[in-house]
């Protein structure tokens, strides 16, 4: 991993995700309306990508089009953020069925480089898996943001791209998710290990730490020259004993981290710039 230090800060909020229920965390945006007032404020606190993961009527995780669909049009239509769906859904999702995300055109869509022991669950992500959803984001053009969980991701980040080439849009941008349990820990010394094992296309690459992990992995991506991402997702606690009550107070604080690391929050054309995502 070649790229100089990006002069700004790409922040992507990830504010719902697929494990935290809605009636131990009511603040979690779950409903449409919901996610887009949450869009909106994030943009407006420093957020140009969002990571979406969207539930149903009754705030469990689905992959249903429809709402996949009006999810995207609605955020498109109320902010300028780059809309990101997430394909890896929860841990309890069909490999078909995360496939068929595809189908609802996002900007861009996660793309798990390999399975991961996830808590007492397994994250599932099969190579084949993993090539199949690669060739038709190239296909659709899509962009994809590699989560990386481990080391071994890392691993199977240099394999894709030899034997299947660039993405869409020919930028490579990942993602390190430390602190899973089961995936590496979120720590600057993992972390480190995990920058200099990536491939030299990697044009960009972000970190979000899951939990009490969130800070240090934040201060340890600025200080590698890497981006940021937040959001209740990873994080449900702004501090000890004080619960995160809108995605916004982790954004608003990445946008501070950021403006100290004299590397400012990007705006989502900056971001769109960086990723090469397709107008669309
Ligand atoms: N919900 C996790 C099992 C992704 O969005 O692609 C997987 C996840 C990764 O959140
Ligand atoms: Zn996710």
């Amino acid at each position: 991993m070649t790229t100089a230090v990006h002069p700004r800060t790409l922040i992507t909020v990830a504010p719902t995700g697929a494990e935290t229920a809605k009636a131990d965390f009511p603040a979690l945006p779950t409903t449409l309306e919901e996610l887009v007032e949450t869009a909106t404020r994030c943009e407006a606190a420093g957020a140009a990508m969002i990571h979406l993961h969207i539930r149903d009527d009754e705030a469990k995780p689905t992959l249903e089009l429809a709402r996949l669909q009006a999810a995207v049009e609605a955020v498109r239509e109320s902010t300028s953020l780059i809309v990101q769906l997430s394909t890896g859904g929860s841990v309890h999702d069909p490999l078909d069925e995360r496939l068929k995300v595809l189908d609802a055109e996002p900007d861009s869509c996660s793309l798990t480089m390999g399975t991961v022991n996830f808590g007492d669950d397994v994250f599932s992500n099969p190579y084949p898996f993993v090539c199949e959803l690669y060739k038709q984001t190239q296909e659709r053009a899509v962009v994809p943001e590699f989560e990386l969980f481990d080391l071994g991701h890392v691993a199977a980040l240099h394999r894709l791209l030899d034997s299947f080439g660039l993405p869409y849009g020919e930028r490579v941008h990942c993602d390190l998710v430390m602190g899973v349990p089961g995936g590496m820990p979120g720590t600057a010394d993992a972390l480190v290990a995990a920058v200099h094992a990536m491939p030299d296309a990697v044009t960009s690459w972000s970190a979000t730490g899951i939990g009490r992990t969130t800070l240090a992995v934040a201060f340890a991506s600025l200080a590698k020259g890497g981006h940021l991402r937040v959001g209740m997702e990873d994080t449900l606690t702004f501090a000890r004993g004080v619960p995160v009550t809108h995605n916004a107070e982790l954004v608003g604080r990445a946008a501070d981290l950021a403006e100290l690391a004299q590397r400012p929050a990007m705006s989502s054309d900056e971001a769109r710039e960086l990723l090469h995502v397709k107008r669309r």
